[in-house]
């Protein structure tokens, strides 16, 4: 798209201050002649030029959060999947021109150099980058927060696919950029585990503690967008207590007296890449209360730098429990209040109560962290004495409003009584917060009626819904030029902050100029996809095609395979008729699956292997592909996402707390084939049932198949295209050389229950398929509802959804400025 009166939007003499910058960056940090300089030592100038930028106004926020003595909100997190920074921070500072016209005018591209940068992977998938989009609103906000969490040496593993299956490879992203992050050396606290409590009356000393460690703090800006403000994000890494055990080295034992250090440093060592089940090993346990203790010290110890007593805390402090994970903030604030702070315990309960807020993000029993009590005793025994005496007060209240009823007393206590003893974090964290939320409409409905229908009679004004959004910035301004661009000109610019003005848009489709530069755009984003798979997996992909889009981590509930199904089924369509019309396909997957996770890993297996079969067979040609990227990542998905035209959301209903992806489409322009599980639902409200492609059961439906009795093999011998695909995953059509590979899916479906109900959506999904094809054969018509999803994603925006927490949870106030 050429301009016809362009103009140098950049001012000169910003270049040459930008470009001076760099090159005095260049040297005197970086220690390089340009002339000698490598890309990576061009990146970290960059950066360092672009951050100082950011520290002014990071000294004049914080300043100012201070002076105003604001509320602050503590977003803990184990993850924060944040991906690349530089170009975000020039996003938000409105210095990408310049920076690009610098670098330019020294013989840099500035895309090749952003495109450098390695993704900051410390998280699984969408509750790490909800957390992510969350610090980016707080900021664009002025929002006082602050994120918490630990700084892994390990992030995210790589996903390399070998023969079709997936390879786990160590991501060390520390061992390469990491120029925005601050050390903070001095910022330093000492975190116990083991040893033993001595009691005096309700307070207690821990004592004999061993294997203590450092946590060190690791700052990382975080810019708001089009606003001086900006926030932290607060990284903890472990540092032993002594740097090397000194009787050992002299005696000459040099590997244990490193060993040891390595040991205690090991907590902040790797991410656990699973976002499922909870590992139940106790280096997790570790790794919660590690981080948790560091950021109560750290929040404790500015709240006394402005006050002089812990008295009015809750005014003055809000503490977020990201999932169950930091959920050892409870019992760690009550210690300090009672054993450190002197406080009484009624008194330490109130303030705890109220300072704390958790959002639960799964219904699904194996991801519900409960902890072996002996475990916990051994490695946190004053928490575990403080989480009985909770349970015991907790408990006699329930026996106040509920007299007598001794089945809720054991349904809802903080001990899981059957089997080995456990500690319930989900129900400590009900109990200990003033508002717990779900993540969409659907899923706090739920969560009442199921996990927590118990505790909702205990508590019933606790519970609460906020549902999800994604940063327009980065997944809408950053990942899609072509878009944003044509945007700008429709609206102008301000839907960056306020989304709910793409609304506007819906007007736009009745002109044909309009309607036509939208369908380039999304063109042109096929393009760039299509160019990316021939770099990276040297296939070639037809930008004409409809793109079939499935990325998110792989999960039986997410139900890949039905889309695999369905793949199979047309590729079975193609070969009866070869000279039927059919809309031609490219069905892209990605996703990483937990390294334990057997069944997942096999779906990785089955996709890649009906993509070789399916690819390479001549009577199919252009008319469908199958392509699974490797290592799928926040960088990878702002590729593939803006290039998608269907996005498929197609989880059991009731399973999917929210999804965050599916908004990420609708924003960049893809239409949604979904079932109605978590955010899916409120998305067909926003953008109109006409507009989205709503298929299968719903959760009523699911729930009474489940109870009535459900036969999939029933529905495996009446379907003739089903029992055909089903039949080739059994007898090997699609692993020739190891025929049984598949035979456990088959299984899966048709002998042992098929617990997420593929079979019982198989058709109706097929059926609305066949609706999409058809809808895509009406180029305008698809392209106009397509419009209508970027038009329906207002409300999607985590700008909404944190002034949601700030007003109904939270209680903040943004910082002036
Ligand atoms: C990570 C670690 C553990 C032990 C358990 C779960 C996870 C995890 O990553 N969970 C996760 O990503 N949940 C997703 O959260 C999103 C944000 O709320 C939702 O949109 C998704 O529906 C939900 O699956």
């Amino acid at each position: 798209m050429s301009m016809p009166f362009q103009y140098d939007v950049t001012d000169h003499q910003d270049v040459q201050a930008i470009k001076k910058a760099i090159a005095n960056k260049l040297m005197y940090a970086i220690g390089k002649d340009p002339i000698a300089a490598q890309p990576k030592d061009w990146l970290d100038a960059t950066f360092l030029t672009v951050r100082d930028q950011m520290v002014e106004r990071w000294m004049q926020t914080t300043r100012a959060q201070y002076s105003q003595d604001l509320k602050r909100v503590y977003y803990l997190s184990m993850e924060f999947l944040i991906g690349r920074a530089l170009s975000n921070a020039l996003l938000a500072l409105d210095m990408e021109d310049t920076v690009r016209t610098a670098l330019d005018e020294m013989g840099i591209d500035y895309d090749d150099l952003v495109h450098m940068e390695p993704d900051a992977a410390l998280g699984n998938g969408g509750l790490g980058r909800l957390a992510a989009c969350f610090l980016d609103s707080m900021a664009t906000l002025g929002i006082p927060g602050m994120g918490y969490g630990i700084r892994y040496q390990f992030g995210m593993f790589k996903q390399r696919i070998i023969e079709g299956r997936q390879v786990e490879v160590p991501d060390t992203w520390l061992g390469s950029v990491n120029i925005l992050d601050f050390p903070r050396d001095e910022v330093c606290y000492r975190v116990r585990f083991g040893g033993r409590v001595d009691m005096d009356g309700k307070k207690a000393r821990w004592v004999d503690t061993h294997n203590d460690v450092l946590a060190v703090a690791h700052d990382v800006i975080i810019p708001g967008y089009d606003t001086t403000a900006t926030n932290t994000l607060r990284l903890w890494t472990a540092r032993s207590t002594r740097e090397i055990n000194l009787s050992k080295f002299n005696e000459g034992d040099y590997f244990s007296a490193v060993a040891e250090k390595n040991l205690s440093e090991n907590v902040s060592r790797v991410l656990y890449p699973d976002d499922s089940t909870y590992s139940g090993k106790e280096l997790r346990l570790r790794q919660e209360y590690f981080f948790v203790a560091a950021s109560i010290q750290d929040i404790l110890h500015r709240h006394r730098m402005t006050h002089d007593t812990l008295d009015n805390l809750a005014d003055k402090v809000s503490i977020h429990l990201n999932d169950t994970h930091p959920v050892l903030a409870i019992p760690e604030l009550m210690r300090v209040l009672i054993d450190e702070a002197d406080c009484e315990w009624e008194k330490a309960w109130a303030i705890t109560s109220k300072v704390f807020s958790y959002t639960n993000h799964t219904l699904m029993s194996e991801a519900l962290e409960t902890w072996p009590v002996d475990m916990f005793g051994h490695l946190l025994p004053r928490h575990l004495k403080i989480i009985f005496d909770i349970n015991e007060m907790f408990l006699k209240e329930v026996e106040e409003k509920f007299p007598g009823d001794l089945a809720l007393q054991r349904s809802v206590s903080l001990i899981e009584e059957h089997g080995e003893r456990k500690v319930r974090m989900a129900y400590l964290a009900v109990v200990a917060s003033h508002k717990v939320n779900g993540v969409s409409a659907l899923h706090s409905d739920l969560m009442v009626e199921s996990i927590f229908a118990d505790l909702a009679k205990v508590f019933p004004d606790r519970f609460t819904n906020v549902t999800n959004g994604v940063t327009p910035r980065r997944w809408l301004a950053l990942a899609n030029p072509s878009l944003s661009g044509l945007i700008d000109r429709e609206i102008g610019q301000t839907w960056r902050v306020r989304l709910n003005e793409l609304a506007e848009l819906k007007s736009h489709i009745d002109f044909p100029k309009f309607v036509q530069d939208f369908r380039e755009a999304k063109h042109a984003n096929k393009e760039r996809l299509a160019k990316y798979v021939a770099r990276n997996l040297g296939g070639v992909i037809n930008p004409d095609a409809l793109f079939d889009v499935q990325v998110k981590r792989i999960h039986e509930y997410k139900r890949q395979l039905l889309n695999v199904l369905h793949v199979i089924t047309r590729y079975n369509r193609i070969l009866r008729d070869p000279d039927a019309k059919i809309q031609p396909r490219v069905v892209v997957f990605a996703g990483k699956a937990a390294s334990a996770y057997r069944m997942a890993k096999l779906v990785i297996q089955l996709i890649n292997d009906i993509g070789v079969k399916i690819n390479n067979d001549s009577r199919v040609g252009d008319k469908l592909k199958v392509v699974f990227l490797p290592n799928y990542s926040v960088s990878l998905a702002e590729v593939i996402i803006p290039a998608a035209d269907l996005s498929e959301q197609i989880s059991t209903a009731g399973t999917e707390a929210s999804g965050t992806g599916n908004m990420k489409f609708a924003l960049n322009g893809a239409l949604t084939i979904g079932t109605l599980d978590g955010a899916n639902v409120e998305m067909r409200e926003a953008v109109g049932a006409e507009n989205i492609f709503i298929f299968g059961n719903t959760t009523e439906q699911v729930n009474a198949l489940r109870s009535n009795g459900y036969n999939p093999r029933a529905i495996y011998e009446s379907n003739s295209e089903l029992r055909e695909v089903l039949n080739q995953l059994a007898n090997g059509f699609f692993s020739p050389h190891e025929p049984e590979r598949y035979r456990v899916i088959f299984d899966t479906l048709v002998n042992w229950g098929d617990h997420y109900q593929l079979l019982a959506d198989y058709e109706s999904y097929v059926a609305t398929q066949d609706k999409v094809d058809a809808l895509y054969a009406k180029p305008d018509e698809w392209a106009k509802k397509a419009i209508l999803n970027v038009a329906g994603m207002g409300h999607f925006s985590s700008d909404r959804t944190i002034a949601e927490y700030a007003e109904k949870i939270w209680h903040t106030k943004p910082v002036q400025l």
